[in-house]
């Protein structure tokens, strides 16, 4: 019998599974599980892709995990949500339908349509009753409905911004899309700096909370906690109020109250409103804050005006007006309060820009270890306060302050600050309000009209969604699109009917896939984004998804998620509202690279010879190349294509390849030359079905020391009577489901469940050989657990086994996937098996009980005469009998 043709297998079982279930799916038993209350749910939820019209192999990999998760999930009695859809808007679909010169949707549509038919060609059990398209009415309409939540929450609102312009796509850019050298990610154009006026969402507001509950997020990775942790950057600090001559009084932020004394110049970012306010006067400040600065720029322009510390070391209030006063580009306007009090002795950046400055003046430390060393800042938040010879205000000494540690100084500083007005303790969050506003078509519209008498009105409920005038293939033409459709633009005013403008901006994509989770729950629904009753499904237990999206999407969900909670959508009270309860950032997938071993050229796949496949040869120079793994790319030849990949070798060998490869988490190098050894595997495990199918009906060898055991064996609760070997592998199997069910649940390896799967059917297949040892109960009840291990990762050859184990006379089978996991345990045995030495030599074996070994010599000899015989290899007495739990030997 020659080697089974998978796609061919697969196409039979595809076309059964689908035949079997209302809903087309290819589970035939998953329309039972939605209307069954009584089970538990479990969300498996794989990032969403964007539709770019193919499947990758970074693809296959999560999409293989969640599909595993979700069959085995249901095996378990879960009713399993598993649902798929697309994030559909964004600049490629854009830019890819002007160059064909259709309509952003419809290139949208053919690309979903390629999708999807590849996601079933590899299994994947989609709900596809929930799917959802971000860039369809249906779903937009909800985007938008949120956004008004917000808006009326007074968490969306327009600002003046400066923003980075893209001048090629003319489109705003998130700060990520700017590489280090300042150009486009996506043109290539350096981008320029401009003020627009441009729509936020007030997720600042959210900074406390989305900090705090990270520490809740037990299932996620340590790596990607500290990411987001880092974004919001929380930092503990007072707020110091400084006395202006002339002026009302500055307020900065710092983290390290205890530097207060050692202050020799307030810096104000350029757009602070006092620098405002003397630019009107000063044309060379005027000049100076329009200018443009690098990124560590230490440049600054000294102010008319003087500011004084606050309290002077008695913790009086001070009037010293000697404070110099800069407005400087290193100070971030977005960040505290625009200000710093500068600190050359304790802070780099403050000492860079008091070293270019005030060249003369010696940095100043009132913090230090031991003693002072004026020539470099002292940044260490350690150390004691002490008297420095040269303070700037003429603070000879540090009175009470002195010899008291950085954590008693701050306190001190800030409560004695506090008592006079003059400061308080602060939380400051580096994580900044979130730019929505993108002036391109393809996304959602901000639902927002403007109306001169009124300003932003929110569209009302009824006329949502605010749709996309379609483009019929044209290009709309310079700036944002929109604005250039006067049909969009022009509306009545909402609440006064005055004739007014719509807004042109769209939305963010991140703001379509912040929510998605929440509505695949509840797709149809036509009142809300989500019902009360269908929310309860959340949290998602397992997110699968790309470490690229570690911070901005996950903390968007997550802010989203918070924000609809107390808005009342959901009651996320059980889960902190955080929406993933479970997260798994998978590894990359690296491709094959051949390159030149002389010049590291990479080679096209025809510059090489594949005579022996697995030692390839460069044409050229019959040389070996170099081979190395990389991140796939066209420039690097070394692309796989998932879809090639089934079709050779089937979805099956496929999806076990990918998760035996490597552990989720690690970059996985794609060797395809290796399936083969799955391919092998898949085989044997069919045949030993047909192998096991011909077995005479056989009670096992009742030989030896046989134990009893009720148990359920092959579908039937029965007294096994089980020789040491049929306990041996009864056990065995029992151990291999247990530890398969806790790899995928629990430790998420799932490389060593297909180790742990081959295992299993090696033992069944060696216990098969030696037949006549074992009962065709146990053979057949431990083929049958091995394939319902494997029906989550293999459906089809799982199925396959399946139905030729079970088939009598050509009766039609019920599915695998009727069946439950088994619950089995191993069961401690009570016999045991010993090497049997005499006089130093080994002997045999002999299987017994396990107190044997408490019994009296003579009745031990007894019982190993029965097998070995003993007196043959005695000479006289027997002088000592020792015994250990695995051998027992006789001295004479
Ligand atoms: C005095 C000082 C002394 C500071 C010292 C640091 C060390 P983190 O910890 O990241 O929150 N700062 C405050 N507002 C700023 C702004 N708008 N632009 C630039 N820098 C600003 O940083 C807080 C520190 O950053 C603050 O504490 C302040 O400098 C500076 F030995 O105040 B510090
Ligand atoms: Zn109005």
């Amino acid at each position: 019998n020659g080697r089974i043709d998978f796609s061919k297998l697969e196409a039979k079982w595809v076309a059964k599974w689908k035949q079997q279930s209302p809903d087309g799916s290819l589970h035939p038993t998953k329309h039972l599980d939605n209307h069954d209350t009584s089970k538990k749910t479990f969300y498996s939820l794989s990032m969403f892709p964007y539709p770019s019209g193919v499947l990758h192999m970074g693809h296959l990999r999560v999409y293989t995990i969640s599909d595993v998760v979700a069959r085995f999930k249901r095996l378990r009695g879960y009713k399993v949500i598993h649902p798929m859809g697309w994030d559909a808007f964004g600049l490629p679909a854009e830019n890819a339908a002007i160059e064909r010169g259709i309509d952003p949707s419809e290139w949208t549509e053919t690309n979903i349509a390629k999708m999807k038919s590849q996601m079933s060609n590899f299994l994947a059990d989609f709900d596809w009753d929930r799917e959802v398209n971000t860039s369809s009415p249906e779903y937009y309409k909800w985007t938008q409905k949120i956004f008004l939540m917000l808006f009326e929450k007074g968490l969306a609102y327009r600002q003046e911004a400066e923003i980075n312009w893209d001048p090629v796509d003319m489109t705003v850019l998130a700060n990520e899309q700017v590489d280090s050298e300042g150009k486009s990610w996506r043109s290539g154009a350096i981008v320029e700096k401009k003020l627009l006026r441009q729509w936020f969402i007030g997720i600042t507001k959210y900074a406390n909370e989305l900090n705090r509950d990270l520490e809740t997020l037990d299932g996620w990775p340590e790596k990607v906690k500290l990411m987001q942790r880092n974004w919001i950057g929380e930092s503990h600090g007072a707020e110091i109020s400084f006395p202006i001559e002339g002026y009302s009084n500055v307020e900065v932020f710092t983290s390290r109250p205890d530097t207060l004394f050692s202050v020799q110049f307030l810096a104000l970012a350029l757009n602070h409103p006092i620098v405002t306010e003397l630019a009107k006067q000063d044309g060379e400040l005027a000049k100076f804050i329009n200018g443009t600065y690098e990124l560590n720029s230490k440049a600054g322009y000294k102010l008319p005006i003087k500011a004084s510390i606050p309290i002077d070391v008695n913790n009086n209030k001070s009037e010293k007006y000697d404070i110099p006063i800069y407005a400087a580009p290193y100070v971030i306007g977005s960040y505290g309060h625009g200000a710093v009090m500068g600190c050359p002795g304790h802070d780099d950046r403050d000492f860079e820009f008091w070293k270019l400055h005030e060249p003369t003046k010696q940095a100043i430390q009132v913090v230090a270890p031991t003693k002072q060393d004026v020539t470099n800042p002292y940044t260490e938040k350690a150390g004691t306060l002490q008297d420095s010879s040269v303070l700037p205000t003429g603070i000879a000494d540090l009175g009470n302050y002195r010899g008291k540690s950085v954590k008693e100084a701050m306190k001190l500083i800030v409560k004695n600050l506090e008592g006079h007005s003059l400061g308080k303790p602060t939380t400051n969050y580096r994580i900044r309000d979130w730019l929505i506003s993108r002036q391109r078509y393809w996304g959602a519209p901000i639902p927002i009209i403007h109306c001169d008498d009124c300003g932003p009105v929110a569209v009302p409920d009824e006329q949502l969604p605010v749709v996309l005038p379609p483009t019929e293939g044209k290009h709309f033409g310079k700036g944002n699109p929109l604005a250039n459709i006067d049909s969009f633009v022009n509306c009545e005013c909402p609440s006064c009917g005055k004739p007014s403008k719509r807004e042109t901006d769209t939305m963010d994509t991140f703001m379509d896939s912040s929510w998605y989770f929440f509505r695949y729950l509840d797709p149809n629904n036509q009142k809300l984004p989500i019902g009360k009753e269908a929310s309860k499904d959340m949290p998602v237990d397992l997110y699968i998804g790309g470490v690229e999206h570690a911070i901005l999407h996950l903390l968007y969900s997550r802010f989203i998620s918070k924000f609809l909670n107390d808005y009342g959508l959901w009651n996320g009270e059980q889960c902190k509202s955080e929406p993933f309860s479970k997260l798994i950032t998978q590894g990359m997938v690296h491709g094959k690279t051949f390159s030149d071993p002389d010049n590291g050229r990479f080679l096209k796949p025809d510059e090489l010879d594949y005579s022996d496949p697995a030692n390839p040869v460069v044409k050229s120079m019959g040389k070996t190349p170099l081979v190395t793994y990389e991140k796939m790319s066209k420039s690097k030849y070394n692309g796989a294509d998932p879809g090639e990949c089934i079709a050779k070798y089937g979805a099956d060998a496929t999806r076990a390849h990918m998760l035996f490869s490597a552990p989720i988490s690690d970059v996985l190098n794609w060797n395809e030359e290796q399936i083969s050894g799955i391919d092998r595997w898949l085989n044997r495990v069919v045949q030993l079905g047909e192998t096991i199918k011909e077995l005479p009906v056989h009670d096992g060898a009742k030989q030896g020391t046989l134990s009893q055991h009720e148990l359920e064996l092959n579908g039937k609760v029965q007294l096994a009577e089980f020789n040491h070997n049929e306990l041996t592998l009864y056990n065995d199997v029992s151990g291999y489901v247990s530890r398969i069910a806790k790899s995928i649940e629990i430790d998420f390896s799932f490389n060593t469940i297909i180790s742990d799967m081959m295992k299993m059917s090696n033992a069944i297949g060696d216990a098969v050989k030696s037949d006549s040892e074992y009962s065709t109960d146990l053979i057949v009840d431990s083929y049958k657990k091995l394939l319902i291990c494997m029906s989550s990762v293999t459906p089809a050859t799982a199925e396959e086994g399946w139905e030729i184990i079970n088939s009598s006379n050509g009766s039609e089978v019920e599915s695998i996937f009727y069946q439950s996991y088994p619950e089995c345990q191993p069961i401690e045995s009570t016999t045991q098996q010993y090497n049997i030495f005499i006089n130093g030599k080994m002997r045999g074996v002999l299987v017994s009980t396990k107190d044997l070994i408490t019994q009296p010599h003579s009745q031990i000899i007894d019982e190993i005469s029965k097998e070995i015989n003993v007196t043959e290899f005695i000479q006289g007495p027997v002088k000592k009998v020792i015994t250990k739990p695995w051998m027992i030997s006789i001295v004479s």
